[in-house]
């Protein structure tokens, strides 16, 4: 379905989650042979697992930072980052995800609403600080010297996402909320359509299959982030058509 914009799109906020980076290689959370396939999220994603088996939690994550290593951006990130650096207006940019392939494909501004496998922080100092590539219980914390409270700077189920006054602000001003790749599952995050449709937002999504809040979406493009995200940006920013 294409439709032409009556209005100018001045404002955009882009929402995208594991299903963007499914095609470089890095695994969702809930599709079949996803991340947790096997796992409780609970024993996993949680403070509490963090305190009773942290040596568990860390080699998961020690072990997805070291996968990053392999993986690539690919053509949905660069389709994004071109977007952002030649649309006229403003786009803002929020991930769910950990990883860094929007920044390896050039986006100029991203904004990780769940934190980055890339930063570590310590408990006890409450330093944030550049992740050391492998870290274990027994780590010391570069910062404070004590060892025992380094984790990685993810958000874990029961925290608080990170900056979102900032994205509350630019999801109030949006003229375009645009939802790529996440199964709508997870809130806040979830909830950020119903905001921007209820602050008069156009609001589409891009997403293999349907999600849990497809129904709240103005447009929903089924398909491959690599296939559909290029064509969605191409299209708006060349010839103004959702
Ligand atoms: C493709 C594709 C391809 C595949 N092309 N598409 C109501 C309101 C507020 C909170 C809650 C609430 N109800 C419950 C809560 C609490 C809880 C929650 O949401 N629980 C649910 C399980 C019900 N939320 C929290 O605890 C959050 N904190 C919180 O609420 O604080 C209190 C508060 C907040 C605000 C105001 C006041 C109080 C914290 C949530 C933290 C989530 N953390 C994780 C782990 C991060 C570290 C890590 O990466 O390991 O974040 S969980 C995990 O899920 C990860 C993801 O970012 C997140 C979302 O997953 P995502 O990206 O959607 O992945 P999938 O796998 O689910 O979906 C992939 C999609 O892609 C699918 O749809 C596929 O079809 C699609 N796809 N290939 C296009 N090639």
């Amino acid at each position: 379905m294409t439709n032409f914009l009556k209005k100018r799109i001045g404002r955009i906020v882009i929402l995208t989650g594991a299903g963007v980076s499914a095609e470089s290689g890095l695994n969702t959370f809930r599709d079949s042979g996803g991340l947790w396939e096997g796992y409780d999220p609970l024993d996993i994603a949680t403070v509490g697992a963090l305190d009773s088996n942290r040596d568990m939690v860390l080699d998961f994550y020690n072990s997805r930072r070291s996968q990053l290593n392999d993986c690539l951006p690919n053509l949905s990130h660069l389709a994004i980052s071109s977007f952002q650096n030649n649309f006229s207006g403003h786009v803002f940019l929020i991930t769910q995800n950990v990883d860094d392939l929007h920044e390896r494909a050039g986006s100029p501004q991203v904004l990780h609403m769940h934190g980055s496998l890339k930063s570590m922080r310590c408990d006890y100092c409450a330093e944030e600080m550049k992740a050391i590539e492998m870290f274990e219980k027994s780590t010391i914390c570069p910062s404070c010297g004590k060892a025992g409270k380094l984790r990685p700077d993810v958000v874990f189920f029961g925290e608080i996402p990170k900056q979102l006054d900032e994205i509350n602000i630019e999801i109030e001003k949006a003229d375009l909320f645009v939802s790529i790749g996440t199964s709508g599952i997870v809130y806040p995050a979830a909830g950020f359509v119903a905001h921007a449709r209820n602050t008069g937002a156009i609001c589409v999504e891009i997403n293999k299959e349907r999600s849990e809040v497809t129904n709240l979406f103005d447009t929903s493009y089924s398909g491959l982030a690599t296939e559909e995200v290029p064509r969605f940006f191409s299209n708006l920013l060349l010839k103004n058509e959702i």
